[in-house]
């Protein structure tokens, strides 16, 4: 394929596994995340294109879609998987952090697909891979900011997949269980809970799976989760 996708998050945990494979797919890949040294080692692996970007600033959101065209000079797939959580008792959470969860998970979300959908609309395909969570379809203690933001992101998607469809567009969106990343502070491995948590390579299989449909077939939602998670 010579197909080209915006990742976001890529420079860690489940978008760098998604960038990863695709890659090599043969897909030219862009990574998107905040952290420039971290997405560097990465573009050497993909020679791909970094771009150090905050998903949820309005202009970086544009900038990313931009630079792709003037780079490569198309746009096929984009995968919504930058985010940020954290667990705590609704009384006890800052209204900054709310802003901070919603600003990347459903925000970041939107600005991105804000700067695509026109493109992909107009050239008559492509394809919006949003990763959401199990928590987009469930609630849980100390989940109040978190799981709001995921429900938020998943209306999002729903909505968005109607309006995109008769364009020949698709959007897919993943709900994945426990992965074991870096996500709020975690580091891969540390817990013994964590050695059977999906591995971030699950998560972008599904991705490719969904990214590997026929023309006419869109895989409107893939849930997985780990078997030993009660969910
Ligand atoms: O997290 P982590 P995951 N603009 O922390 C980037 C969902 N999920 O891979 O910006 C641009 O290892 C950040 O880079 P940096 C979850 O909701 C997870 O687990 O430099 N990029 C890094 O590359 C999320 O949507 C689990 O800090 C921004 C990446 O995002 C997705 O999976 C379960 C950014 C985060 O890597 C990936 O999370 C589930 C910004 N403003 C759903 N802010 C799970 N782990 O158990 C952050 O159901 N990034």
């Amino acid at each position: 394929t010579d197909k080209v996708a915006i990742v976001t998050g890529a420079s860690r945990g489940i978008g760098k596994a998604i960038a990863l494979l695709l890659a090599m797919q043969g897909a030219k890949v862009v990574a998107v995340a905040r952290t420039a040294e971290e997405l560097e080692e990465l573009t050497l692996k993909t020679q791909g294109l970094a771009i150090p970007a905050d998903v949820a600033d309005e202009a970086d959101a544009e900038f990313i879609v931009a630079e792709t065209l003037s780079r490569f000079g198309r746009l096929d797939i984009l995968v919504c998987n930058a985010g940020v959580g954290s667990f705590n008792l609704l009384e006890n959470f800052e209204a900054a952090e709310w802003d901070r969860i919603f600003d990347v998970n459903v925000k970041g979300t939107f600005l991105l697909c804000k700067a695509m959908v026109p493109h992909l609309k107009a050239q008559g395909h492509g394809h919006i891979v949003g990763i959401a969570s199990d928590v987009s379809k469930r609630t849980f203690e100390h989940g109040t900011v978190y799981g709001a933001s995921k429900y938020a992101q998943d209306a999002l998607l729903g909505s968005l997949r109607k309006e995109v469809r008769p364009y020949g567009v698709k959007v897919s969106t993943i709900y994945p269980g426990m992965v074991d990343t870096y996500f709020n502070e975690s580091k891969p491995g540390s817990t013994e809970a964590e050695k059977t948590h999906l591995k971030p390579s699950d998560v972008a299989q599904a991705v490719r799976y969904v990214l590997e449909a026929p023309a006419h077939v869109v895989v409107d939602e893939l849930m997985l989760h780990p078997l030993t998670q009660e969910w």
